[in-house]
């Protein structure tokens, strides 16, 4: 169960309890989701609590920009007085401080193939946050060249994912496939409208597992 609080004066304070990790988040931030997907998967889940903090790319959160200057969730604040932004190091912080360090493998090999699932899960969050940001504006100043270049590079990352479902089924389960999940969680979440299952059959049954694990169905995106 997320504790989530009130994005209060007192919550953004940089220092979080003994024992307590603090995440400027929020249910429809797929850089958010990642954060607490591997803190579920780490066992870390319960020592954190939420501030709901809701921010875009046309203005600043006040209490946010106190402590990130780049305004940016999932902003992390820790026990021992770090406040870090930035999705890949607060995972690889609570990788760190898990009882038991797993998602980031070790091995050069096994870590080099993690680290670039993750590189192509989180291009297609960045693009998809972009995309998604473009299409809120109203129609007529929607930059149709650059849509289509989203649409495509989109497409391409799918397919590339598509001829290697079989590895992300058989690795175990790393960062790697969490970014991915994630981005395609995102896709179920914000462009139904796509139909990103058409044509890439093996990565949407590699999907179909993948989201059953706990920790994905504790943290299915959610409008409200
Ligand atoms: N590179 C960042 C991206 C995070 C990001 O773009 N988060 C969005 C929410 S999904 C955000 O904070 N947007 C507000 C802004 O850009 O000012 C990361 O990996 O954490």
């Amino acid at each position: 169960m997320t504790t989530v609080i009130a994005p209060t004066d007192d919550a953004f304070s940089p220092t979080a309890g003994a024992g307590e990790l603090r995440l400027c988040w929020s249910p429809r931030s797929p850089f958010v989701r990642r954060v607490m997907v591997a803190a579920h998967e780490l066992d870390l889940a319960g020592r954190i609590t939420c501030i709901d903090t809701v921010v875009g790319m046309t203005g600043c959160h006040a209490q946010l920009m106190r402590i990130n200057p780049l305004n940016k969730i999932p902003t992390l604040i820790t026990d021992d007085g770090f406040v870090l932004s930035d999705t890949t190091l607060i995972c690889q912080y609570l990788d760190g401080v898990a009882p038991s360090p797993r998602l980031f493998p070790q091995a050069h090999a096994a870590r080099m193939q993690s680290m670039r699932w993750h590189a192509l899960g989180h291009g297609l969050t960045d693009l998809l946050v972009l995309w998604r940001n473009e299409r809120l504006r109203p129609e007529e100043q929607q930059h149709r060249p650059t849509i289509a270049a989203w649409r495509a590079k989109f497409a391409a990352t799918l397919a590339t994912l598509d001829g290697e479902a079989g590895r992300l089924a058989d690795a175990p389960v790393c960062i790697g496939q969490i970014a991915i999940a994630c981005a395609v969680g995102y896709l179920d979440f914000r462009f139904t409208d796509l139909g990103w299952r058409d044509g890439v059959p093996a990565l949407s049954a590699w999907f179909a597992q993948f989201e059953q694990r706990a920790s994905m169905q504790a943290t299915l995106p959610s409008a409200g």
